[in-house]
């Protein structure tokens, strides 16, 4: 097979192939391993302006080669999506090798392929998809949202996170978020553009923030270009944000974020810890990965993510983790925490931020001399009641 029947040829060299037969070879040929490679674009905490993941992104070479998406609609019409996904996959798996400590990638897969073989077949090959996220866009309308839900459960199990991409868009609706419970909700960029001056815009960015806290699922807000959209994201708390003012996609890895965007993250005043909540009895706390030995101190063991998932204490390590917000009052979190059986009623609590990954501990005593301390102080200075 010659090239000049792979791809239609220009003066200037190699350019998106324009018939039918092009598209096959060419599509071929990257699958047989030529001309794909993976840009990144860093996914930030806005809290603190720092890289929590990477989203990967399939670039075609060829000088004026077409665009990503139309690569992928070709490939789904001749058969071959699930094939270019899969290899899109495995090499994202590659990188993953050499992720910088507490970062996760995301790649894009159809949900339509999630039950193909090709797929499965790298999901089963690399076993654990640790760190891994797998954004889920719907490029045309799914009938059946639970069929999509039980296709995720054998990636779930491998370790997969799921993210729904562009939601807010006009297929990705509420419907979709409820059934596939996922762990991010990535807002689509029509949502996030000039968000700023429009407080419909804003409106539903909340919405969909409070719909994603019931979800237990994290916001990404996607498309981010202009400062003045950073800030609206920020003050309406959502946690996690992507977009070319951070950074644009690229091949050279890993990326890092505009410095002046990242100390106008970092210099942000942060809300006060109100006396009475629980955040301000943290203590900093030991962690460890799951690989590493056990300290004799607590210390809260971490998956790939700095999330909590077990506590070392001096008798064993214990499985079992009540998480708490830092802005829960010491009331409510003592509630919660003495209706634990008694076995481990009075093990510390991990008190984690918005990613659910560990800020510190909090000792029940500490909770407990808090309300009585609030107790005596109001019946030893009656002044302060008139
Ligand atoms: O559909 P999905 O959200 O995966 O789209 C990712 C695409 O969005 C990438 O091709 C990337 O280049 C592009 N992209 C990333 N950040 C921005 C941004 O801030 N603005 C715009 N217009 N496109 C972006
Ligand atoms: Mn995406």
């Amino acid at each position: 097979m010659s090239t000049t029947t792979r791809t239609s040829r220009t003066l200037r060299g190699v350019s998106a192939p324009s018939t039918a037969s092009g598209w096959c070879a060419a599509l071929e040929g990257v699958l047989a391993g030529e001309g794909l490679r993976l840009a990144a674009q860093p996914i930030v905490d806005v809290a603190r302006g720092t890289v929590v993941g990477y989203e990967l992104l399939a670039r075609f070479s060829g000088p004026d080669a077409a665009t990503p998406d139309v690569w992928f609609a070709h490939a789904q019409r001749l058969g071959l999506g699930a094939q270019l996904d899969a290899l899109v996959l495995s090499h994202a798996l590659e990188l993953r090798d050499a992720l910088p400590e507490d970062t996760f990638i995301t790649v894009n897969v159809s949900p339509l392929h999630l039950g193909e073989p090709a797929l499965a077949a790298v999901r089963d090959r690399r076993g654990g998809l640790e760190r891994v996220v797998l954004e889920l866009t719907e490029h045309s309308a799914i009938e059946d949202y639970h069929a999509v839900a039980r296709l995720l459960e054998p990636w779930r199990q491998a370790g997969a996170k799921v993210a729904i991409d562009d939601a807010g868009s006009g297929y990705a609706g509420l419907q979709w978020l409820m059934t596939l419970a996922p762990d991010l909700v990535k807002l689509d960029r029509s949502l996030v553009d000039h968000l700023d001056e429009d407080e419909v815009k804003a409106a539903l960015v909340e919405m969909l923030g409070g719909f994603a806290d019931r979800l237990d699922a994290w916001v990404l807000a996607e498309g981010v270009e202009r400062l003045a959209e950073l800030d609206v994201l920020a003050r309406l708390g959502v946690p996690l944000a992507q977009g070319f003012l951070f950074r644009r996609p690229t091949l050279e890895l890993w990326p890092t974020i505009d410095g002046g965007v990242r100390r106008h993250l970092e210099e942000r005043p942060s809300r006060a810890a109100d006396p009475d909540t629980v955040g301000a009895l943290v203590e900093v706390a030991r962690t460890r990965h799951r690989h590493e030995p056990a300290a004799l101190s607590v210390t809260v063991v971490v998956d790939g993510l700095g999330q909590p998932t077990a506590l070392d204490l001096p008798d064993g390590t214990w499985d079992r983790v009540l998480v708490v917000r830092p802005d829960e009052t010491v009331r409510a979190v003592l509630e919660r925490a003495l209706t634990r059986d008694t076995h481990w009623r009075w093990h510390p609590l991990v008190c984690v931020d918005e990613l659910r990954r560990v800020v510190g501990v909090v000792r029940m005593e500490r909770l407990v001399h808090h309300l009585i301390d609030g107790t005596e102080h109001r019946a030893t200075t009656p002044e302060e009641d008139r």
